[in-house]
């Protein structure tokens, strides 16, 4: 077993190492047994200068690694001790998750679904943890959200567009403001009838099916939080299809993905979905089967 003597210098011998990388600005030493003695004064380590820097050492050629690491997003140039990663990279790292984390378990703000006037309904799972480990619920709406739309939609539109938290409602957050007037303001220039929007908490992509089975639009649009990826919470997905039905898969499914600034810009993503929109209606078809016709392959 650990005695409390080696944890202890377990303990020096990380915060030495801190100090020894300017990370620990106390100068003091560190005293164990007196926890109050000790400040450890942290920089922002999700901060871009040590994103940025390379964490390998001895490098014969400083400025090619650089060249190479300034071309991709991915984590290279971290370096490593021994069979482990070193300790600002895993920190990065540690804290990228966290993001990742918040974005999957946030709640939307209701402040911003007033002002889209967005009335909200929920799909068949019942909370954040039975959505991510029952993504069949989250294709169905609850029998409350059937009726409520029953009663709340027009019936019959041109385009039902409706917004999802998906897996980011941060994603929503960060675009919603963004794409939805863009949308909205080209399909009314194009003279199309839109159903009435709403919000659908913990939805799938699949729920464009049971969301038409009540609307029966001709293109079912959904503006949905994309599954975030390390440190990237805010992209968001619009998926559509032209009259989804029960059987309808992703095959019979377009999307515009990658949606946030700094992506597919929301602004263009939006004028883009309204184009999208109209060459569905133009050939009553979507997915594959739009594509196939596009390109002369099919009637
Ligand atoms: C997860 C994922 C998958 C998973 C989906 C499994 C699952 N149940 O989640 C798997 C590995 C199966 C997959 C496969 C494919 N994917 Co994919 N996928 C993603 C990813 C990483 C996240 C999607 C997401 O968050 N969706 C939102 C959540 C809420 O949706 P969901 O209901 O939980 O899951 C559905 C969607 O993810 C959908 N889906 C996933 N990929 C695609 C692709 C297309 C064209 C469509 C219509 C639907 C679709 O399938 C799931 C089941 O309905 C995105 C990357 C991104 N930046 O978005 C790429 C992404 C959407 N996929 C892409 C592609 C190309 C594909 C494939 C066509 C690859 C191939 N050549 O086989 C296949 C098609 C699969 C299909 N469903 O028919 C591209 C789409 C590019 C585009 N503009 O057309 C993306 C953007 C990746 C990329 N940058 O290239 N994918």
């Amino acid at each position: 077993m650990i005695t409390q003597q080696q944890i202890e210098s377990i303990i020096d011998a990380v915060v030495a190492e801190l100090q020894r990388q300017g990370l620990v600005r106390n100068e003091r030493p560190f005293v164990p047994s007196g926890a109050g003695d000790l400040n450890l004064d942290l920089p922002d380590i999700t901060a871009l200068e040590y994103r940025t820097r390379a964490y390998v050492e001895n490098v014969r050629k400083p400025d090619v690694l650089r060249a190479l690491m300034s071309t991709t997003p991915s984590r290279i140039g971290i370096g490593h001790a021994g069979p482990r990663y070193r300790n600002i990279p895993q920190f990065i790292f540690l804290a990228d998750h966290a993001v990742t984390q918040d974005a999957l378990f946030k709640e939307i703000d209701p402040a911003l679904l007033q002002q889209f006037n967005l009335f909200e309904v929920q799909t068949q799972a019942s909370n954040r943890q039975e959505y991510l480990l029952r993504p069949d619920l989250g294709r169905k709406l609850s029998d409350t959200a059937r009726k409520t739309l029953q009663e709340k939609c027009v019936k019959k539109p041109d385009v039902q567009i409706y917004v999802s938290d998906g897996l980011s409602a941060a994603a929503i957050e960060h675009n919603l403001r963004d794409i939805f007037p863009v949308i909205q303001q080209g399909l009314q220039q194009a003279g199309l009838k839109m159903g009435t929007p709403f919000y659908v908490k913990y939805g799938r992509v699949g729920l464009l099916n049971d969301v038409n089975s009540i609307v029966d639009a001709k293109v079912v649009v959904t503006l949905i939080g994309e599954r975030p990826g390390l440190g990237r919470a805010e992209a968001a997905s619009v998926y559509m299809g032209y009259r989804p039905q029960s059987d309808s898969n992703d095959a019979d499914r377009d999307v515009v993905c990658n949606i946030f600034n700094g992506g597919t810009n929301p602004l263009e993503a939006g004028a883009y979905v309204v184009e999208y929109i109209k060459r569905m209606l133009k050939h009553q078809a979507s997915g594959i089967k739009l594509k196939l016709i596009e390109q002369g392959i099919s009637k």
